[in-house]
């Protein structure tokens, strides 16, 4: 059964982050996360690679040792080395990587020096003071620690959207191999949520034994929980737990809407029908014992005097209220993208040139791109110094003269000082065509200072859109602390867009912060921020989370034409 080129780099990762914690030539670690890379990126499956004889040493940062390695995962399921390794270091050391401040080497000092094996005993460590007496862990780390584990606490085991769309793809493919009348996802994912909790399935077909049964052999499970004639629970080789139910075709709406959720619309929804003398669950909505809807949503939504509503819409957040008085947006579209303003190149800390991200753009329908590297204080990346953003430009300019039918803007993605001054030159910036403004350091001001510092950004009169404005990662770092109604009614007035960053961590603006954006009338950019020509794809998790923000395609700046989006880039 096929695996994935996303599960061969995870793979590759988590024997990266083993290797690093224990001490191994840092060399060695790096060609394991850039063959991760490679492989998450190269648009092929590598398994049919594989059947096909291709050499994959052709493939950039593969050598024979890791070609090898591939087809030992490809052909087994398994990477014995890693295997190995597993059982010298204890799990919970892996999941400290992911707490901010924690890289594998202070890891490892902490294991060595204190005997840490456990976030318990991370936790106990960091407030007793014995973490903060380690030479080079200081009283604000011990903070970052403590906070890390919190948050990791509280994200539980939440899946990103964009995780569990693999496997959803891949077991609505296996699932496909028998004869069925429906198959849909439900639940947060079809939400498009930016985490998932679990997946819930839905199914119906002549024969629902052979459904049951088919599923519990999908080759990613590592635990059947249950296995009863209408419903399965499992467990996949991720920890994804997956819900499988079956109905009866009649009732196929009514489920499919009462497990798309979510609770508090349903519940929402339930109080209407009430109110009109009617009975609603999954089965179908019912007069007394009449069924008199249930086959689809749409009748569904009829029933209760409703028009359909879309599922990124169901949050009893004012959509019923909406559809009432027939003022329920109309969504933007993936399709209705016509650009990406925010994207970088191997001048800072991407991996391909302007050309090759231009071709890729095309390649994606594009009309124009903006290339933003960063600026010169994001040394970690890379950042430009004056003379090399001016090399740059040039570039750009040389690029665009070659290539036909796609424009690429000039741009920089600018850091946001700490008081609020841009870290590079007006005499620079008025040379851009776009100008993107972040925060990329000191996320924990107060409230109070962190507004002033990006309002005062605001006022630079070169600024057109202010990048991951909360710099939140998921379960990995909070949002800063913002008075986001005083940065939306400043943007509003200077003509500022606001970004809804496309990387699956980001995903900032959120939902709830898109909405109060448009109804304050401040238009967005979606934009991947992609590093890479493949993460360009990333734009589709942004347009969800804008989705669920209520966006419509006016509300988004680069569904515009290149003349329209010039028109309202002036400030
Ligand atoms: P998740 O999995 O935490 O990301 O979120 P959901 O929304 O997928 O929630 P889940 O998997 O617990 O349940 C799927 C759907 O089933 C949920 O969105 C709405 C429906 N549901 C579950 N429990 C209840 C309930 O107690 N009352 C009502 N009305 N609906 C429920
Ligand atoms: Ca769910
Ligand atoms: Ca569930």
């Amino acid at each position: 059964m096929a695996i994935t080129n996303t599960e061969i780099a995870r793979i590759f990762k988590e024997y990266a982050d083993l290797l690093e914690i224990k001490g191994e030539n840092p060399f060695k670690v790096r060609a394991y996360r850039n063959a991760a890379r490679t492989i998450e990126n190269i648009g092929k499956s590598l398994e049919e690679l594989v059947q096909e004889g291709y050499d994959l040493t052709r493939l950039p940062g593969i050598g024979s040792d890791l070609s090898q390695y591939i087809q030992e995962i490809v052909t087994t399921g398994k990477f014995s080395k890693l295997e190995k390794l597993k059982k010298e270091i204890p799990p919970s050391l892996v999941d400290m990587l992911s707490i901010e401040g924690l890289g594998p080497k202070r890891i490892k000092t902490l294991y060595e020096k204190l005997g840490i094996t456990s976030m318990e005993d991370l936790r106990r460590a960091a407030q007793s003071g014995e973490i903060q007496k380690l030479p080079g862990f200081g009283p604000t780390l011990v903070q970052k620690i403590l906070k890390g584990i919190r948050l990791l606490k509280k994200a539980g085991h939440r899946f990103k959207w964009s995780e569990a769309k693999e496997y959803v793809e891949d077991i609505l493919a296996y699932m496909g191999q028998i004869e069925l009348i429906h198959l849909d996802v439900a639940g947060s994912y079809r939400r498009k949520k930016e985490t998932v909790g679990d997946l819930d399935i839905l199914a119906t077909a002549k024969d629902f034994s052979e459904v049951i049964r088919h599923f519990v052999q999908y080759p990613k499970i590592k635990e059947i929980v249950s296995a009863g004639s209408t419903r399965s629970t499992v467990i996949l080789n991720n920890d994804l737990q997956v819900d499988l139910r079956s109905v009866e075709d009649e009732s196929y709406g009514s489920a499919l809407h009462y497990f798309t959720g979510s609770k508090a619309h349903n519940i929402a929804i339930r109080k209407m029908a009430i109110e009109l003398g009617l009975k609603v669950n999954e089965y179908g909505i019912f007069r007394g014992k009449e069924r008199i809807a249930g086959k689809t949503e749409e009748e569904v939504y009829k029933a209760v005097g409703l028009c359909y509503i879309e599922p990124e819409l169901r949050e009893n957040r004012g959509e019923i209220e909406a559809c009432k008085v027939h003022r329920l947006p109309q969504l933007v579209e993936l399709e209705d993208i016509r650009g990406d303003l925010h994207m970088h190149t191997g001048y800072s800390d991407g991996k391909n040139s302007i050309e090759e991200m231009a071709k890729a753009a095309k390649e994606l329908g594009y009309e124009y791109i903006a290339i933003t590297d960063h600026s010169r204080r994001l040394t970690i990346a890379k950042g430009l110094d004056e003379k090399r953003a001016m090399e740059e430009l040039e570039q750009i300019d040389m690029v665009n003269e070659t290539l036909e039918d796609i424009t690429i803007l000039k741009g920089m993605e600018v850091d946001i000082l700490e008081d609020g001054r841009l870290d590079m030159s007006d005499a620079l910036l008025s040379r851009l065509d776009i100008v993107i403004i972040a925060v990329h350091y000191k996320f924990n001001l107060s409230k109070e200072r962190q507004t002033r510092r990006i309002l005062r950004a605001f006022e630079n009169p070169y600024v057109h859109i202010l990048a991951h404005p909360t710099g939140r990662m998921i379960g990995i770092r909070e949002p800063m602390e913002l008075d986001m109604e005083q940065i939306l009614a400043k943007a509003k007035e200077y003509n500022i867009h606001l970004e809804i960053n496309a990387q699956p961590e980001r995903l900032d603006l959120t939902d709830i912060h898109a909405k109060m954006a448009k109804e304050m009338g401040v238009k967005m950019a979606i934009n991947s921020d992609a590093h890479n020509i493949f993460s360009l794809r990333y734009m589709e998790y942004g347009v969800n989370q804008a989705r669920r923000g209520w966006c419509e395609k006016n509300d988004i700046i680069n569904t515009r034409s290149l003349d329209e989006l010039k028109k309202l880039l002036k400030r």
